[in-house]
């Protein structure tokens, strides 16, 4: 590790952002199994990168989401994404009774992600492969009007098949759209199995897709927190003429003992003897 990564990391809470992740997670299973909500895998998935980026990457004033200034994240993979909920509730966004009754008549909030900017949720991306055009729209509207924002991107590895992507990623390499950062949650499933035996032949296609479009993607671990916060950092102040690229190798239900890299879990609640077999 360079030795500026060293410093930054040192300067993170790195256990205090384990222990929201910790919370996060278990918030996930606790409501999602209750309300029969599914997509708890996907959501399990990314809870580490939505800590890191809450909690110590981006700009963000709890007090007021709707601050002109505030990062904006567009989580483009709307489905699996239920960790948002908890974080906004934690930061005084999302009314608590809201995410208890999350998925239920007793709530306003959907299994998908909707725009919602006065709970601070910047866009709604059921429909996938739609949230990065959007992105890239914002951070290039930003760039025009010398707004100092950046955007954050989050994708699924699985949704990147989609053509819109790549024609905003073509547009944001030849606009030099560098105040946005793609997050891709690169966890080698979709819906129901690996994406190399949908539409990828290998499992590095991904990587080497992004390159071929003049991306150049930053990897690393993707539920480890300190990895995760300095390379955001870095990607965030990068001096570059392109987008940053995080790719956050994850696991698919990352925590629980019976969900990880299990494809039948894509939407599907555990049961309680598969609950039983505990955390990680
Ligand atoms: C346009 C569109 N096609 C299909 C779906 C159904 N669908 C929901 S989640 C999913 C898989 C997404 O995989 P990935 O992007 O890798 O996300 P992950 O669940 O692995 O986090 C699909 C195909 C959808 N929501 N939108
Ligand atoms: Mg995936």
């Amino acid at each position: 590790m360079k030795s500026s990564q060293a410093l930054k990391v040192e300067q993170v809470d790195v256990e205090f952002l384990e222990q929201k992740a910790r919370w996060v997670r278990d918030e996930i299973v606790r409501v999602a199994v209750r309300n029969n909500a599914g997509h708890i895998a996907p959501s399990l998935s990314c809870v580490d990168i939505l800590v890191a980026l809450y909690y110590e990457v981006m700009d963000y004033k709890a007090g007021d989401p709707l601050w002109p200034d505030r990062d904006r994240l567009i989580i483009s993979k709307a489905h699996g994404a239920y960790g948002v909920f908890p974080i906004l509730v934690d930061l005084g966004i999302i009314p608590e009774k809201q995410w208890d009754g999350f998925y239920t008549p007793d709530s306003t909030l959907p299994g998908c992600i909707e725009r919602r900017p006065e709970y601070g949720l910047e866009a709604g991306c059921g429909s996938l492969g739609h949230g990065l055009p959007m992105a890239v729209g914002a951070a290039f509207g930003a760039k025009l009007h010398g707004e100092p924002w950046h955007t954050y991107c989050l994708v699924g590895d699985g949704e990147l098949q989609e053509g819109t992507t790549w024609e905003a990623m073509q547009f944001a390499v030849k606009h030099e759209i560098s105040n946005m950062t793609v997050v891709v949650d690169h966890n080698r499933l979709q819906a129901m199995d690996f994406t190399d035996r949908i539409m990828d032949v290998h499992p590095d296609d991904l990587l080497r897709r992004l390159r071929g479009f003049g991306l150049e993607p930053l990897s690393c671990p993707g539920h480890d927190m300190g990895a995760l916060v300095s390379v955001l950092k870095d990607l965030k102040h990068a001096d570059s003429d392109r987008p940053g690229v995080l790719d956050a190798q994850t696991v698919k239900g990352y925590g629980l003992k019976c969900m990880e890299n299990v494809p039948k879990f894509h939407f599907r609640i555990p049961t309680q003897p598969e609950l039983d077999q505990g955390w990680r």
